[in-house]
């Protein structure tokens, strides 16, 4: 039998990190649909922010990816965000949207560029001082589109020093998160394709660097999950960038294109101990809102999480163990299956009603008419996006 009371103290733990640009404007390289209310400055960002954490009471950190979210007063900023009842989590590292960065950033065959990028890799640590933030998140867009275009071993040779660069400037207590990707936007070679080349650089960095799953950037048909146990058992995952994909990198909610998916995920997490905070994993949504309303969208995201994770901590652990031990696959399976078929909104609503929080945080925040006051006040100045 599963311990109730297990569940309930694991859902009160959870914290899940929200992105400050799935507050921004966002789109496809078609259009961006601009929304009415958008925040203009990273300020606003962390307070629509604040509003997903009043609402779930799990989502207390807001991570910050940087120029989008330059300020003068990064320590400015992270009081900002204590005075609204979060703070800054992770600090990603953009080094995607500048002209020198056409074929790479910290592989770019240019020695003047590479450390270009490396200085920016290096500030944003600065960030995190400033801040008190633990994390660096590294995703790298470099890579080539034509066979013959670069050397791909020096590539790695170059990806491996910059690294080694950004470990040994990085504080205690501080961690580089190293994020990979299938392709997009290089359709030949990426420098970082999957978790085993990051894996592999994260091995030798050692262990200030972890990997960090994002959920939309496998090849179809990939079993995350198991990535997620593999890591896990290594002592190399470091987080998630949660989102939904039915196709590439759709970055759309996360549980909305497989709820199966998020909970096979999310019990492997549970199972490899990695829903304890003491794992230090970071749970991190990564997603746009092109369509949809922005907190909302956010909101719903929280929700879903929450909700695979009740499903995970459901699992009679023992109950799965002995038919594993017995090689019953059918009873293994309905161990499961059990855990996943069972609605937990019941019970996440008494949760939240324990907590002081509305059972329903779509509704109440509905109600609350958060969205027309940000749309009647933030007239003029220019809406944030995420600048591609
Ligand atoms: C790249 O596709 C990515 O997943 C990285 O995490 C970036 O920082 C983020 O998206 C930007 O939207
Ligand atoms: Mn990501």
């Amino acid at each position: 039998m599963t311990d109730l009371g297990a569940v309930t103290a694991g859902l009160r733990q959870q914290a899940i990190e929200l992105p400050s640009w799935a507050f921004g404007n966002s789109g496809t390289r078609f259009k961006v649909f601009p929304q009415p209310g958008v925040p203009r400055t990273p300020e606003e960002k962390i307070a629509d922010a604040a509003q997903v954490h009043r609402y779930t009471g799990i989502a207390p950190s807001v991570a910050l990816h940087i120029p989008w979210d330059r300020v003068d007063d990064y320590a400015a900023l992270a009081e900002h965000a204590r005075g609204l009842g979060v703070r800054i989590g992770t600090i990603n590292a953009n080094v995607f949207q500048d002209n020198d960065y056409r074929l790479g950033s910290i592989t770019n065959p240019d020695p003047r560029i590479r450390r270009k990028a490396v200085d920016h890799l290096l500030a944003c640590v600065d960030v995190m001082d400033a801040t008190g933030s633990a994390d660096l998140k590294l995703w790298f867009a470099d890579g080539t589109n034509y066979p013959g275009q670069d050397d791909i071993r020096a590539r790695q040779d170059r990806l491996a020093e910059a690294l080694a660069t950004v470990r040994d400037r990085l504080g205690g207590g501080q961690r580089m998160l190293l994020e990979y990707k299938l392709f997009e936007p290089a359709f030949y070679t990426t420098d970082v394709p999957d978790w085993g080349t990051a894996y592999a650089h994260c091995r030798e960095l050692g262990e200030k660097a972890q990997v960090v799953v994002d959920t939309g950037h496998h090849a179809p048909g990939t079993n995350i999950e198991f990535i997620v146990a593999f890591l896990l058992r290594e002592g190399k995952l470091g987080g998630f960038d949660f989102n939904s994909r039915f196709y590439a990198d759709d970055d759309l909610m996360v549980g909305a294109a497989d709820p199966f998916q998020l909970f096979r995920i999310m019990y492997e997490v549970v199972r490899g101990g990695g829903h304890d905070p003491s794992a230090g994993i970071a749970f991190m949504l990564d997603q746009c809102h092109n369509i949809e309303p922005k907190i909302p969208g956010q909101i719903r995201s929280v929700l879903n999480a929450q909700e695979a994770t009740a499903k995970a901590l459901l699992v009679d652990a023992d109950a799965l163990a002995a038919a594993q031990r017995e090689g019953d696959v059918l009873g293994a399976n309905a161990v499961l299956m059990d855990a996943y078929n069972t609605d937990v909104r019941p019970l996440l609503a008494d949760l939240r009603a324990e907590q002081g929080l509305d059972p329903d945080p779509m509704a109440a925040f509905s109600r609350s008419g958060y969205l027309q006051k940000i749309a009647d006040e933030r007239v003029g100045g220019r809406q944030a996006g995420w600048g591609a």
